[in-house]
């Protein structure tokens, strides 16, 4: 006798300093300016948090456009391809590329394969005194080095913007790989706050006092100061892509 589905189920837990978000309870958006694409609001301020993590699906039909405003925005392509014009200059992303532009620029992406997936974190920007808007960044993932993390080879880091380097960044995105068997190596807490999504692998995220089991497409959200923790599962490496505030004065007392 085959069994009646139970659609009370869900993976998704949203709380006040955390949330996991998995693909099995999207509800679609439709965004101003980005026309015949599917979006979906994964991480916003509507839950607490103080940036924006979108996932958008393409079509061979989908045009976005618009100008950024007081938001920076990082795109990344998860799966397919497609083309971005700025001002006129065209560029061919493909799985892995990504795209970084300040606030106040003109895009179009167009030209997608059928399919294509991109992810995208938008942070309100906060000037610096003495320090210019940074450039647009148009860049592949396999042209950033892997560095050692935390002095274990088994944890690797990938830094894909330069705001290590150059202080009017005041986000950062991160591609965090760890190989079977590996953890961080302790639980952290602290004032910057993530958003992510698993590219590949599984594992258990400790947030807060909780521990869930997490793979491959599943997202997070974890609120300033919440205690974190991951440690990879299974026979092959787990790797998350992740947003973080950084930069600025951390205090306005
Ligand atoms: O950069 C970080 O804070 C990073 N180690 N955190 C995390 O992966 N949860
Ligand atoms: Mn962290």
């Amino acid at each position: 006798m085959s069994q009646i589905k139970l659609t009370a189920l869900s993976h998704s837990v949203v709380k006040r300093d955390h949330a996991v978000i998995t693909g099995d309870g999207f509800v679609n958006s439709k965004v101003p300016g980005w026309s015949d694409c599917i979006v979906n609001v994964v991480i916003n301020e509507a839950m607490g948090a103080q940036f924006c993590q979108l996932l958008i699906t393409l079509t061979e039909a989908s045009k976005l456009e618009g100008k950024t405003k007081q938001s920076q925005i990082f795109f990344y392509v998860l799966e397919g391809s497609c083309q971005l014009n700025l001002g006129g200059s065209t560029s061919d992303l493909k799985e892995g590329s990504y795209v970084y532009l300040p606030i106040g620029q003109a895009y179009r992406f167009e030209h997608a394969l059928e399919g294509t997936r991109i992810l995208t974190f938008h942070k309100r920007y906060e000037t610096l005194a003495g320090q210019a808007i940074p450039e647009p960044i148009i860049n592949h993932q396999a042209s950033i080095p892997q560095t050692i993390y935390a002095n274990d080879e088994d944890l690797l880091m990938q830094n894909l913007l330069p705001d290590q380097t150059d202080m009017s960044f005041d986000m950062a995105v991160n591609i965090f790989t760890y190989n079977p068997g590996a953890n961080l190596p302790f639980v952290e807490t602290h004032i910057m706050e993530h958003g992510l999504i698993y590219l590949q692998g599984q594992g258990v995220y400790r947030l807060a006092d909780d521990w869930y089991p997490i793979k491959k497409g599943d997202s997070i959200w974890m609120a300033p100061y919440c205690p974190q923790w991951f440690g990879a599962l299974g026979k092959e490496p787990a790797v998350y892509i992740y947003y973080k505030n950084v930069n600025r004065f951390p205090t306005t007392v």
